[in-house]
């Protein structure tokens, strides 16, 4: 990948081939005729309601090198094109379904299959056999990486098609869907339950803020950011109003929404957790959510699970045993087709795979405790941490949100990690991970491979990474 890193910037040559067919086809097609850019490859043997679709921008093979890799980026909503500014190209997968979320009445169980996995699986072959047949030679070196549904798309890739790639960035993922949405949902339902429990925007910072006064220092730093929030124990009602409702305060009402928001969404008759709730010191992520709900989520239950556009949120009480037994049959129907959840990874191991997976501990999308259980559950199954860090290596970063922002150092090169893991055997023992302010870095932190966590050393500056060390202080499953 690196040659490709010492093109131009801005070089804008290169072949744009936008594709409406099945791959295999596809690729035969490209194969017979001069591809030019902007192109469009039309299989007349698919119907327009079943392509995948994407599009490859390749350096031409008189300018590189071919001693390169490539890079695929999973997009959770898809369709733009990546080249950044050194000049590296990628594949980037589009949406499989025309409008995407706006699933269709009639759900058909291919594209749902096509949206969950086969669409990756597919633009992996076809992007290998296309460089192969333009360059004359086959990638050293396959990527791929992705945050939020792309991240779920790179957890799916290396349980269900383990040869696809030698390495893969999961971020954020998404991948377990059937229960992760619900439970968005679920946040939106609490504040709407009755006027009384929404929790205006405005009051938010108050709660970050105590949250904060709490809890920031437990790390051993004050900085503004909580290291590990399952070490958080803040009680919203510390922060109830004693008398009427004023700025500096919650109501009754607004501590029970609170409440109910870091718990989590749970089985009403069991009691058992069906989905996580958000993090203390998350509060500011929470407006998407809780205000209106994320479309998201909001179309898996009309079009998914439902299947009826008209379907009212506002009216769906997820503590009524009888909904809440359909959200659990939607998921049981669903899941194996959404769901990445699969703890075993001997197939991916065995080939010599590299996973990195990162998630931020404010992630006002998708909660890091998912990534926390779901890479537990691979240790489980694979025999233990050190086989399991073998080959796969989950970083939390304390202050990040969804995919990035946020007070903690939030900007991280997992995918040069990754080379240096596949290609040269080096193992990330920690990853620098960066925030800046107006395109300055002001922050910088190194991430430990779960369940290591970052320690300030005790001297020197708390945004020099250097006065930190990765150490095993921190418990698993805390919480
Ligand atoms: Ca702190």
């Amino acid at each position: 990948m690196n040659i490709y890193r010492m093109l131009p910037a801005g070089y804008a040559a290169g072949l744009l081939f936008m594709v409406l067919a099945m791959p295999q086809r596809m690729v035969a097609q490209a194969q017979q005729r001069v591809v030019t850019p902007n192109d469009t490859l039309v299989s007349p043997e698919v119907s327009p309601d079943h392509r995948v679709t994407f599009r490859i921008y390749a350096p031409k093979a008189s300018e590189v090198a071919i001693t390169g890799d490539w890079i695929s980026q999973g997009r959770g909503t898809g369709g733009n094109l990546r080249k950044d500014d050194q000049g590296v190209w990628s594949i980037t997968v589009g949406p499989l379904v025309p409008d995407f979320y706006s699933y269709t009445l009639t759900v058909d169980p291919e594209l749902l299959v096509d949206f969950a996995s086969r669409s990756i699986h597919e633009t992996a072959i076809t992007a290998k056999a296309m460089i192969k047949a333009y360059y004359n030679q086959a990638p050293h070196y396959s990527y791929f990486t992705g945050c939020s549904g792309g991240g779920g798309q790179a957890l799916s890739e290396a349980q269900r098609f383990p040869g696809d790639y030698n390495g893969i960035v999961a971020g954020a993922p998404a991948n377990f869907p059937t229960h992760m949405w619900p439970g968005e949902l679920y946040a939106a339902w609490v504040t709407h339950r009755d006027p009384a429990n929404m929790i205006p925007n405005e009051k938010l910072p108050l709660i970050a803020n105590a949250v904060l006064a709490a809890c920031d220092s437990l790390d051993g730093v004050k900085d503004g950011v909580i290291g590990d929030p399952r070490r958080c124990n803040f009680d919203p009602a510390t922060i109830q109003c004693p008398g009427p409702d004023g700025p500096n305060c919650l109501t009754a009402a607004q501590v029970d929404s609170v409440k109910k928001i870091y718990a989590g969404l749970k089985d009403p008759a069991t009691g058992k957790l069906f989905w996580y709730g958000y993090e203390r010191s998350s509060e500011l992520g929470w407006p998407g959510h809780i205000n209106n709900p994320f479309n998201i989520p909001l179309n898996y239950f009309k079009y998914m699970a439902f299947q009826n556009p008209n379907w009212d949120w506002k009216t769906f009480d997820f503590t009524n045993p009888k909904n809440f037994a359909l959200v659990s049959e939607a998921s049981k129907k669903l899941g194996p087709v959404l769901d990445s959840t699969d703890p075993d990874l001997t197939p991916f191991k065995k080939l010599g795979g590299k996973l990195i997976q990162y998630h931020g501990w404010i992630d006002q999308n998708i909660s890091p405790l998912n990534s926390i259980s779901y890479y537990e559950s691979v240790e489980k199954t694979m025999g233990g941490e050190k086989v399991t860090q073998d080959f796969y290596r989950l970083f939390l970063a304390p202050g990040m949100g969804h995919c990035g922002g946020g007070a903690g150092p939030n900007t991280l090169d997992g995918l040069s990690a990754l080379e240096q893991w596949v290609e040269q055997g080096k193992a990330p023992d920690q990853i620098i991970a960066t925030h800046a302010t107006g395109g300055k870095v002001d922050r910088a932190r190194p991430l430990c491979p779960y369940p290591q966590v970052a320690k300030y050393k005790g001297t020197g500056s708390t945004d020099d990474p250097a006065n930190f060390v990765c150490t095993s202080e921190s418990s698993k499953s805390a919480k």
